[in-house]
């Protein structure tokens, strides 16, 4: 058996877990235009490496007639010679609804591509999908006792026919069975034998776990310092991945290398949006502005040379900071506590309007943000979260403004700490990936500086007023109270409100 073929049957074995970028939601959710068609995707990351991502398609687009997907590493040779596309398949009789199943053989930073033909022509857009095994799966002790009582057996078996060959095998037909050691002797050979045999299968069986385990996902590790003068010192650290994995390659995403997420826990009542630099390799700072004191949980984004994002966590304890004003794309709110989740009901803050239920988030200023729900939330179900800003006289602001390059950012965050996800109105994969795997979306020549978002959705560029709204496709990957982060700006003030969302299991 070759390498490769060796590490399939041993992946397959062991059976991993995946995760991504994001904190406890491995799910892609992604919005884009395939040419002249609009396509809502969802990509779920296999539960092995090598194994099947599951990918679900909804044309917004009316007329398409045939989508074809296909995965393809995002950087390296392998890119240039992509596998045979597979078309989808239409599952139900809804001619927009598309669904299929494609092979991820190795870990690291791929993309789907998806193909789309139809009646405006042919169209093509690509989902990045950084896939990594999370953790290694035990065997069900059941089936572990059951597979050791058969091979109990085999061996007992495997002795007795040998002991019963050397003692008969000889032997004419009818005669007497002979008396003597001979048939003794074999079984006791045999029996070393196979012993042996089985020693040295668990032998090969623990360094192939081993060499898997290698490749089961460490994300980057973070420890936080603070240092005089107000400034947090986040020095990185290579837990050991992928060899391939450096601290040196990260490439900026929405104009900066790091954004950190400061969230004060338990109550989730403060929020921070802030943006260390590196100050040498694997090694960033960022001067505090003021801030009360607490237990702060960090979530820094970055992202790979190669497209491959990460999430690295920390937590840390400040005592009251009263440092700089807050710059640039620096930002800041203010909640109430988050409160423990109610069986059966709805956040406080929820009211309903004409029926649907939605929560208004009072802003400091005076302005308001509104957040029309979903009648129900319920995990792995893609949903379009849209927010409306809205000045104190309850108008559209006439003056808004794009925040690092688009319309809002957010952040899910559960209130058990079990999941953090960053999404913009393109959806879960980092903006940078998104430009890599789209080129032909950055080639528009009269876009201008950050015009390579221009085809984007919730990126609109150049004249005319944007939209006072924005939408964000995401989906929850559990059942639990979270908390929803939401940014969007008007002139250079930054609004960051908080919206609560109780995300049920579906009843059976
Ligand atoms: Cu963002």
């Amino acid at each position: 058996m070759n390498r490769r073929s060796r590490t399939i049957v041993a992946a397959f074995l062991l059976c991993a877990l995946t995760a991504s970028a994001h904190v406890g939601s491995p799910d892609v959710y992604a919005d884009g235009q395939a040419g002249p068609y609009r396509l809502s995707v969802v990509v779920r990351p296999p539960l092995v490496i090598p194994g099947v991502a599951e990918i679900e398609v909804r044309a917004q687009t009316p007329g398409i007639d045939r989508i074809s997907a296909t995965p393809v590493p995002m950087v390296g040779e392998a890119a240039k010679h992509p596998p045979m596309p597979d078309t989808m398949a239409r599952p139900s009789a809804d001619p927009q609804y598309f669904t299929g199943s494609l092979w991820i053989m190795a870990p690291g930073s791929w993309q789907i591509r998806f193909a789309v033909n139809g009646v405006q022509g042919p169209g093509t857009l690509s989902i990045p999908l950084p896939a990594a095994a999370l953790a290694t799966r035990k065997m069900q002790p059941a089936l572990g006792a059951l597979l050791a009582v058969l091979g109990f057996l085999l061996v007992l078996g495997m002795v007795g026919i040998v002991g019963a060959a050397a003692r008969e095998a000889q032997l004419p037909p009818g005669q007497p069975r002979p008396e003597g050691r001979r048939g003794y002797v074999a079984m006791t050979v045999t029996f070393a034998v196979l012993i042996a045999v089985i020693l040295l299968g668990n032998r090969w069986w623990k360094s192939d776990a081993a060499g898997y385990s290698m490749n089961v996902y460490k994300p980057l590790q973070m420890a936080p310092t603070l240092k005089p003068g107000n400034i947090l010192d986040l020095s990185l650290r290579d837990p050991g991945w992928l060899p391939q994995r450096q601290l040196d390659d990260l490439v900026p995403d929405h104009n900066h290398l790091m954004h950190l997420y400061l969230i004060r826990w338990p109550a989730m009542d403060i929020v921070f949006h802030l943006h260390p630099e590196p100050v040498a390799t694997g090694d960033f700072q960022l001067a505090l502005p003021s801030m009360p004191a607490g237990d702060y949980h960090l979530y820094a984004d970055v992202v790979h040379a190669n497209g491959f994002p990460e999430t690295l966590e920390a937590t840390v304890l400040l005592p009251p900071i009263s440092g700089r004003p807050l710059t640039g794309d620096d930002a800041e709110g203010t909640a109430s506590p988050v409160a423990q989740i109610q069986p059966g009901s709805q956040p406080a803050s929820t009211t309903h309007r004409n029926g649907s239920p939605e929560q208004r988030f009072r802003l400091p200023d005076g302005y308001t943000m509104v957040w029309e729900m979903p009648a129900t939330l319920t995990p792995r179900t893609p949903e379009s979260f849209r927010f409306d800003l809205l000045d104190p006289a309850g108008r559209p602001p006439s003056d808004m403004s794009l925040y690092m390059g688009m319309l809002g950012h957010a952040a899910f965050v559960k209130t058990d700490g079990a999941v953090f996800a960053h999404i913009h109105p393109t959806g879960t994969m980092a903006m940078t990936a998104f430009m890599m795997a789209n080129p032909q979306a950055s080639m528009n020549p009269a876009a201008g500086a950050s015009g390579d978002m221009a085809d984007m959705p919730g990126m609109r560029m150049g004249s005319g007023a944007l939209p006072n709204s924005v939408s964000f496709p995401y989906g929850f990957p559990t059942a639990g109270r979270y908390r929803i982060f939401v940014q969007m700006k008007h002139g250079t003030t930054v609004e960051t409100a908080a919206f609560d969302a109780d995300v049920c299991s579906p009843a059976k």
